[in-house]
């Protein structure tokens, strides 16, 4: 079996404890895939202590000459954009059509913050007092320590460590236990790119480590993705500790279709929300709030577009949903199902676990959806995460949109209507991070804001230049050229 290492300060190393853990394709469960180092307290300390003193000389490297390293690691991806896509699938199920994608988004990420390294712009502003100048610009805080999850298990690292090592931080990161793999990849092309030794530390392991790099007294900054339950367990340390965080947790997007739609778009959008990546996505479609003049219509439409889904292993031509990540969360998704048949739910399609031929080896569930679902209903307020679509109907647009903003979660939404007014009161009236018109709530692009409000999010945003407000603080200088005391405040009034 193929054992892979930890990548502290330029080498591979095994866990101090010499321990291991084994991962699993989650498309057959006899494909175990390798061992992987199971890092503790020992392995964060060194980590850490390369970062912190590869720090010292990576903050005074130019900041362009930087980014050069990370547009070399775009180039790489790019180069083995294949070849890393099917170690994804295995690894997590999606096909590799979407890992692909998954990719490419690690490729737009470091191009964009390798130019944003020749911007980074800061501000000056007039002073009040002659012959001085006043400016601002960003400078780099120190180690950062990056947890993520395993659904986007190279897009989503991307957005964080990119561009914290472009505006001059170094990093430590922690793959999700289920994507081992794709965080071992990523220091190979890291390594390759030519960054210095310690600048970028990859560690395995499994949840309990990624508090170890929470409260490191060495590591200033947290960039963390993942489930709002321990997303929000993460900003109650930082909070203690004083430490910068950026969470970016659950998500219960709606998709809205009013009467006025191009229905066969707003199906197929739906379905590519609901179903793209297995529905486990923080973006994706989870509630479909339908106007009651089309709502057995859709109902319809949907059902005989979904059961022609092909759901099987990712890496096979073809493959249109792959598995979810482990029996584990399909018996999650299952029970949610089953309490929201119990809750009054209708059951259009899906509603158990595929066990057909090859299936049976894997942790595959029907594409579901679920009609009649009233706000109340538990399928209407909690993330899923897995291939299920809860319908509810909507008498109007004001209607449509209460629906949509009676939620805990703020990330993504979407309308579709060929109505420009209905369009516009939605941009303006929905609660969330990111709202699409007339496409699916999936499918943001690298260099805008990513991030949602409410329990989705602590405020922050990654992707484009807001990412850089997460890694870097503000200096202030003030250059007095008068040659005497001037006082600020007080001289001039
Ligand atoms: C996630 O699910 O954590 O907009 C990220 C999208 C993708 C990113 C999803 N570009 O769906």
């Amino acid at each position: 079996m193929e054992k892979f290492k930890n990548y502290i300060n330029g080498k591979w190393v095994d866990a101090v404890s010499g321990k291991t853990f084994k991962n699993i394709n989650p498309a057959n469960h006899d494909d175990i895939i390798g061992e992987f180092a199971y890092s503790e307290k020992a392995d964060v300390d060194n980590a850490v202590a390369a970062a912190k003193e590869a720090y010292k000389k990576w903050r005074l490297v130019p900041a362009p000459k930087r980014g050069d390293i990370i547009r070399k690691a775009g180039d790489i991806f790019a180069r083995r954009k294949k070849e890393i896509a099917k170690i994804m699938t295995r690894e997590m199920g999606k096909p590799t059509f979407e890992t692909e994608g998954d990719i490419q988004e690690a490729i737009d990420t470091a191009y964009y913050a390798a130019s944003e390294t020749r911007r980074l712009f800061g501000y000056n502003a007039p002073s009040e007092l002659e012959n001085k100048m006043n400016l601002s610009f960003r400078v780099p805080i120190g180690v950062v320590g990056v947890i993520t999850a395993w659904n986007f298990p190279i897009a989503v690292p991307s957005w964080k460590i990119l561009p914290a090592i472009a505006a001059g931080n170094t990093v430590v990161y922690k793959p999700s236990k289920e994507t081992p793999h794709s965080g071992v990849v990523f220091a190979e092309i890291m390594e390759e790119a030519g960054l210095p030794p310690g600048v970028f530390n990859v560690l395995t392991g499994v949840g309990s480590m990624g508090n170890m790099i929470v409260e490191h007294p060495d590591v200033k900054v947290i960039g963390f993705t993942g489930s709002t339950d321990i997303g929000c367990k993460i900003g109650e340390i930082c909070g203690r500790l004083n430490k910068r965080v950026s969470l970016e947790m659950g998500g219960k997007n709606a998709q809205i279709i009013m009467d006025d739609a191009n229905l066969e778009l707003a199906i197929e959008g739906a379905l590519w929300g609901a179903f793209g990546t297995t529905g486990q996505r923080c973006t994706a479609t989870s509630r479909l709030i339908v106007h009651k003049d089309v709502y057995e219509e859709v109902l319809q439409l949907l059902k005989a577009r979904t059961e022609k889904l092909r759901l099987g292993d990712g890496l096979k031509e073809g493959t249109d949903v792959g598995p979810v990540i482990h029996d584990k969360a399909l018996e999650g998704i299952h029970n949610y199902v089953l309490k929201a048949l119990q809750e009054g739910g209708r059951l259009i399609c899906g509603g158990e676990r595929a066990t057909d031929g090859e299936l049976a080896k894997g942790s595959f569930y029907k594409p579901t959806i679920i009609a009649d679902v009233e706000p109340h209903h538990t399928i209407f307020k909690e993330e899923i995460f897995g291939p299920v679509l809860a319908v509810t109907k909507a008498e109007s647009l004001d209607h449509a949109i209460e629906l949509q903003n009676d939620c805990e979660y703020g990330l993504s939404s979407s309308i579709y209507t060929r109505n420009v007014n209905h369009a516009f009161k939605a941009i303006r009236d929905i609660e969330a991070g990111i709202t699409y018109i007339n496409a699916p709530t999936i499918g943001a692009e690298a260099h805008m804001p990513f991030g949602g409000i409410k329990g989705t999010g602590n405020g922050h945003r990654e992707g484009g230049w807001t990412v850089f407000d997460i890694f870097t603080e503000w200096k202030t200088v003030y250059v007095d050229y008068s040659d005497r005391l001037q006082r600020a405040q007080i001289d001039n009034y």
